[in-house]
């Protein structure tokens, strides 16, 4: 269960963030427009939002969710693996040190992303790739250990398609993984319920359950209808111009 969320809207630096999409420049009044309906669809989830003021310094800020991993015991800062974004964890600290007692950080050598993280009921999915390094991933670990979470590595490195572990999986609840075709054979899901995403429409595996729904990125009718029929009430968001910047629906908060 959620109760909160903080999100940053883009700011007008927004489009000078780092992208390989080749999707073309975001249109800015565009990008607000849809970060409002995003917002919107949290709220009908039933959570109270934390909305940051936009942060022209830092192009990708918007994406708050790389910037800390948040648990029901703590929140741990990430140190995102990008230079240009590192200065945006100053930004969230004191948001996540207002809600949480228990603060803790991840240190150099390491680095995390966290949208490389992600969290199946007591046990983390822990991506390594061009963003997290192995002692960022390691550090994680250690602390997640303490709360009495378990955790494995995902080496997502050599997978140029996939920029985070969560542009290619979400936990629906219930023992439930959606995972795009690209992490068949990428590493074991035992004991989970998979539900595959279809290559030409791989983007949508990046859906965020929020309590009593699924927020998923419009235009992906296979696997909305696919949600659908398991009887889960989905929210379809236009998310284009976040994409156009390799953003998803996950990125744009931070839930807790
Ligand atoms: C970046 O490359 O860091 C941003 N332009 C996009 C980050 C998206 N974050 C995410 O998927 N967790």
């Amino acid at each position: 269960m959620f109760n909160h969320a903080i999100v940053r809207p883009p700011s007008t630096s927004f489009a000078q963030g780092i992208t390989s999409a080749e999707l073309g420049t975001p249109n800015f009044a565009l990008a607000i427009e849809q970060h409002q309906a995003y917002c919107s669809a949290l709220e009908k989830c039933g959570v109270s939002l934390t909305v940051l003021e936009p942060d022209t310094r830092f192009p990708d800020s918007t994406f708050v969710e790389d910037t800390a991993v948040l648990t029901r015991h703590c929140g741990i800062l990430a140190r995102p693996g990008a230079s240009s974004r590192q200065g945006e964890v100053a930004g969230i600290k004191p948001v996540v040190a207002q809600n949480f007692e228990h603060l803790h950080s991840i240190h150099p050598p390491g680095t995390l992303d966290g949208g490389d993280i992600c969290q199946a009921g007591r046990h983390f999915f822990i991506g390594i790739s061009e963003r997290t390094n192995a002692d960022g991933a390691q550090q994680l670990a250690s602390i997640l250990v303490q709360d009495g979470y378990s955790s494995s590595f995902v080496d997502l490195r050599g997978y140029k398609d996939l920029l985070h572990l969560k542009s290619g999986i979400a936990y629906l609840g219930d023992q439930r993984l959606v995972l795009t075709k690209d992490f068949e054979d990428i590493a074991s899901f035992d004991g989970y319920e998979i539900i595959y995403v279809d290559r030409d429409e791989s983007y949508a595996a990046n859906c965020v359950r929020v309590n009593d729904f699924v927020l998923v990125a419009a235009g992906y009718p296979k696997f909305i209808t696919n949600l659908s029929e398991m009887d889960y009430q989905t929210l379809p968001l236009k998310v284009s111009e976040f994409q156009k910047m390799d953003g998803g629906l996950s990125c744009l908060s931070l839930r807790f």
